[in-house]
């Protein structure tokens, strides 16, 4: 921060509401913009934190016609759920409001409205795809058909889900409507661009040459994109879903999402303040911080700042936009729509009152430098390990000693000793390092500094032994457990940011002082006769059953995505009936069956094939069957292969069997009993 503010505006990303939020968002947003906010108000620093619903675009309107709803009833639902997980997680927005709100239609339309009067738009005719029967242009989600690489039949006009190729709605072989079945046709429409290349050089001087303090993930994807060379933008789409364009000739047009979301965050601003909302866009002495993941990287850093220039009226450009990488989850992308995800709401319910385990993990976690990976294992092993073991294990000593000692009453110290003054040197430089990391978005290395506070605490209390020492001098244990109260103190403000639940917990303990950043390190914060609440558990441990939970769910779904992405083989090349006859396929009827020995894949069967010498074959199914399971069964198989030798056994013939989705096989036979021998045709 190269100059002194007066405010911080804090945003972060709306989240769109067609399902619930995941870890992936709170680590990659959400936690890291509350970390923040809590640091300033601490710091007593100004701050608002703008929160809020993205209710437009596309995959709402989608998500609507699928489950025969309207878009207003989806994000009502979703809405309402995010707002409460996040309220019950701590995240301390200021205002958590929506973009269907009459304020963010009224801002949003007017933001329109005043750049196509200053002449910033270039209207521009272009072929889009459009459904005859609906009468409508489809968007690229709205058109599906064979893909033009991997021939998958149900490819989406933005992307084929079976190869991962981006794709054109125009590029889909043989394209349907998603919404008649019809085949979507060309025509023209005219929308709105935002000349974003006009604002190219104020952008490369802003970012590329003002801001080369920023996070290197998003200069250089900045960097990338001005170097492209930056090109007209479309603002307004062909939906029915969203803010309409604000001028005449454009029924059944709306505003992009990604212009009228980000607009969202001066509209939830108005919402909370109509007063003075100007002040914290508009005063160059407030600084605004956008928290976003780094796929929304291009829109605050360039599109955005390009509309707020071409608004004018000093509207301030972000100081900072530290966007976070990706979370996965147990080594895999997480996706909404394979349901790969750890949700806010389910973990709520699963572990009632660890919110701040949750926030802790994530945290200490975060991607903040590259993509980092979210396991059940790590969660367990860092609430044992550090939350329960460390930080919990210390104050529970401090507390249940100062019980003990005292009936809880924090005693009066003596003259200090050179270890206790460097305890209180070392919070300090601690505080320093803390400070630091907060300030400049490093909050995995914040955390570190925060949790080296009970560390170091657990070592005084080692080094000093008070409960060695109470039997030969008892006024030297007096002054021992002061400064331990006054080290738990300092942690309950550190942690604040982080873990708010148990900070209050503890703040409550040591008799509820007011927390605030300038006490860290401070001696006499909790004053002597201050009596200590009763000892109580800060963390518990979590154990394995609760941990298999969740990779069980986990395991089921991953064995259910492949079952739904299950698309039968392409159907070979085409035969005559010649070609069948020449196949013999019969009914015979399991009478042995025994596992070959040394070859972990193979049966050997006995067939009943109703001539009195039976049939031998080999078949390599012992993964899926034990001997016993098909003894008596009917089976089909091919009467007239070639004699095969397979580990020195010769096989008479092949049994037919069908590979499912999820891997598993059945071997086939007839719906009724059937004579042994008997063709199949
Ligand atoms: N809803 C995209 C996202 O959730 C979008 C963010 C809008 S921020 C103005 O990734
Ligand atoms: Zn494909």
């Amino acid at each position: 921060m190269s100059k002194e503010y007066k405010r911080t505006l804090i945003t972060s990303a709306l989240p769109y509401t067609n399902g619930p939020v995941h870890i992936g968002h709170l680590a990659g947003v959400y936690v890291p913009a509350d970390i923040y906010a809590r640091y300033l108000r601490l710091a007593g620093r100004p701050v608002t934190f703008i929160g809020g619903s993205d209710e437009h675009g596309v995959p709402i309107t989608l998500k609507a016609r699928k489950e025969g709803v309207t878009p207003q009833d989806i994000v009502d639902r979703y809405h309402a759920l995010i707002k409460k997980s996040f309220e019950e997680l701590g995240i301390s927005f200021d205002i958590y409001s929506r973009t269907t709100s009459k304020v963010h239609h009224e801002t949003a339309s007017e933001f329109f409205r005043r750049l196509y009067d200053k002449g910033e738009f270039v209207e521009k005719s272009s072929e889009q795809l459009y459904d005859p029967e609906a009468k409508q242009f489809l968007a690229d989600r709205y058109v599906t058909g064979e893909c033009p690489h991997c021939h998958h039949p149900a490819a989406y006009g933005d992307q084929c889900e079976a190869c991962g190729t981006s794709l054109n709605a125009t590029d889909l072989i043989n394209p349907k409507s998603t919404i008649t079945g019809a085949t979507p046709e060309l025509r023209p429409t005219k929308h709105w661009y935002l000349p974003l290349d006009k604002w190219e050089p104020t952008l490369r001087h802003w970012i590329l040459d003002g801001h080369k303090e920023w996070k290197s993930n998003v200069y250089g994807q900045c960097k990338s994109w001005l170097d492209m060379g930056l090109q007209p933008r479309a603002v307004s789409r062909d939906l029915s879903w969203g803010v309409p364009v604000p001028v005449e000739g454009a029924e059944g047009k709306v505003l992009y999402v990604w212009f009228d979301a980000p607009i969202g965050y001066i509209s939830n601003t108005k919402e909370l303040l109509p007063d003075t909302w100007e002040t914290w866009w508009k005063d160059p002495e407030t600084r605004i911080i956008n928290f976003i993941g780094k796929d929304n990287i291009v829109f605050h850093c360039i599109v955005f700042p390009s509309m707020l220039m071409a608004y004018g009226d000093n509207f301030q450009l972000p100081d900072n936009v530290p966007a976070n990488e990706f979370l996965n989850l147990e080594g895999d992308k997480i996706s909404t729509s394979r349901n790969w995800a750890v949700w806010l709401h389910e973990y709520l319910v699963d572990f009632p009152g660890k919110q701040d385990v949750l926030r802790y993990v994530l945290t200490a976690n975060a991607p903040e430098t590259k993509d980092n990976d979210f396991t059940w294992r790590d969660f367990q092993a860092r609430n044992n390990n550090e939350l329960v073991a460390i930080l919990g294990n210390f104050i529970n000593r401090v507390v249940v000693l100062t019980h003990k000692y005292y009936n809880g009453a924090v005693p009066t110290p003596g003259a200090y000793q050179q270890v206790d003054k460097d305890a209180f040197a070392e919070m300090d430089s601690l505080r320093t390092s803390l400070t630091e990391n907060l300030e400049t978005f490093h909050f995995r290395e914040a955390l570190k500094d925060a949790m080296a506070f009970a560390r170091l605490g657990n070592k005084y209390l080692q080094d000093c032994e008070p409960w060695k020492v109470a039997k030969t001098d008892s006024e030297r244990v007096k002054t021992i457990m002061y400064v331990c109260a006054q080290i738990c103190a300092s942690i309950a403000i550190v942690m604040e940011p982080f873990m708010p639940f148990m900070s209050k917990r503890l703040a409550a303990i040591l008799g509820d002082f007011k927390l605030s950043w300038s006490l860290i390190a401070r001696d006499n914060v909790v004053a002597p006769e201050t009596v200590l609440g009763q000892p109580e558990l800060l963390f518990e441990k979590i154990d394995d059953e609760a941990i298999k939970a969740q990779t069980d769910r986990l395991e089921a779904i991953k064995k259910q995505n492949v079952v739904d992405a299950f698309t039968p083989a392409p159907v070979a090349p085409e035969i005559k009936i010649d070609d069948f006859a020449r196949l013999d396929l019969r009914v015979g009827t399991v009478i042995e069956c025994e596992a070959v020995p040394k070859a972990n894949k193979l049966l050997r069967f006995v067939i009943d094939d109703g001539t009195p010498e039976k049939r031998v074959i080999v078949s390599g199914i012992a993964e899926h069957y034990k001997p016993q399971q098909l003894l008596g069964k009917q089976v089909v198989f091919i009467a007239n292969l070639a004699p095969a030798k397979i580990r020195g056994v010769v096989s008479q013939g092949m049994i037919l069997s069908a590979l499912n989705a999820d891997g598993s096989l059945v071997v086939v036979g007839p719906s009724a009993q059937a004579t042994p021998g008997a063709q199949v045709k």
